[in-house]
């Protein structure tokens, strides 16, 4: 059985998700925890060294390690039409390049966010921590934060030019699916990239990806959300009719 290492709240795994599940390829999800996951992580990746990240999938011939090649990978295994289309495969993929410093910065101002408070820290603790000791395991949850602000960090790490790299990215999203339906003629995985990118400016329902409302607070972006209104709606669509 294939198996998706991913985290639940992160728009890498969302996407990975949604290619897998679109096109019906079976696996089984696995949680990856920052930091104390690591050793495993790097074991199941073949990558003793080096960065290691999630999603990651692991079929019985191949490990892949990124989700627009799992979505590449999931067009492979089914008869449906495809995500990644050939005649728009260079679009998507530059899709997915200029979503990542968008996802960068915002993952950056959300994380901060989260680490100035202890709610959400306790939040982000792994989904078996009991409740008891959340408030004890607070500082664990720091250190883990701490990690990801320094792994992903940007040159440029300004508060404002962080979330004008996101309003640069959501303003390209909006013009190219205004009045449309979507980015091309189908669905396609550009649009899963958008609609999974929206996570930073407001997440979607908790029916889709569940969220503590301490991390969902962490996770909005209110200037943004009131300009890209349009897009949100938008993707609550497309999660509607698709997801
Ligand atoms: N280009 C990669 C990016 C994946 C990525 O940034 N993953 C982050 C998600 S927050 C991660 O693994 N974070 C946990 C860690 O590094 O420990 C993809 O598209 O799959």
């Amino acid at each position: 059985m294939n198996e998706l290492v991913g985290m639940y709240f992160s728009p890498w795994t969302e996407r990975a998700r949604w290619a897998l599940d679109y096109h019906k390829v079976p696996y089984k999800y696995v949680e990856y925890t920052t930091l104390l996951g690591q050793p495993l992580l790097r074991l199941r990746a073949g990558k003793p060294f080096g960065k290691v990240s999630v999603p990651l999938l692991i079929t019985p011939n191949e490990r892949v390690n990124d989700s627009f090649e799992i979505a590449v990978y999931s067009d492979q295994m089914s008869e449906q039409e495809p995500l990644v289309p050939p005649a728009h495969f260079a679009e998507i993929k530059n899709w997915t390049e200029s979503a990542e410093l968008a996802l960068y910065s915002a993952r950056l101002r959300a994380t901060r966010r989260i680490q100035a408070s202890s709610e959400a820290l306790a939040d982000r603790l792994p989904g078996y921590t009991p409740n008891l000791l959340r408030k004890a395991f607070v500082p664990m949850a720091y250190i883990a934060t701490g990690y990801i602000l320094r792994k992903y960090q940007l040159e440029d790490d300004d508060d404002e030019k962080l979330l004008k790299n996101m309003d640069e990215f959501f303003d390209k999203a909006n013009n190219a699916l205004s009045g449309r339906r979507f980015v091309f003629e189908n669905l396609s995985f550009a649009d899963i990239v958008i609609a999974t990118a929206m996570q930073a400016i407001t997440p979607v329902e908790d029916k889709y990806i569940y969220l503590g409302l301490p991390s969902r607070k962490c996770m909005c972006e209110p200037a943004l959300e009131m300009k890209y209104s349009s897009l949100i709606k938008w993707r609550d669509s497309v999660y509607e009719q698709y997801r």
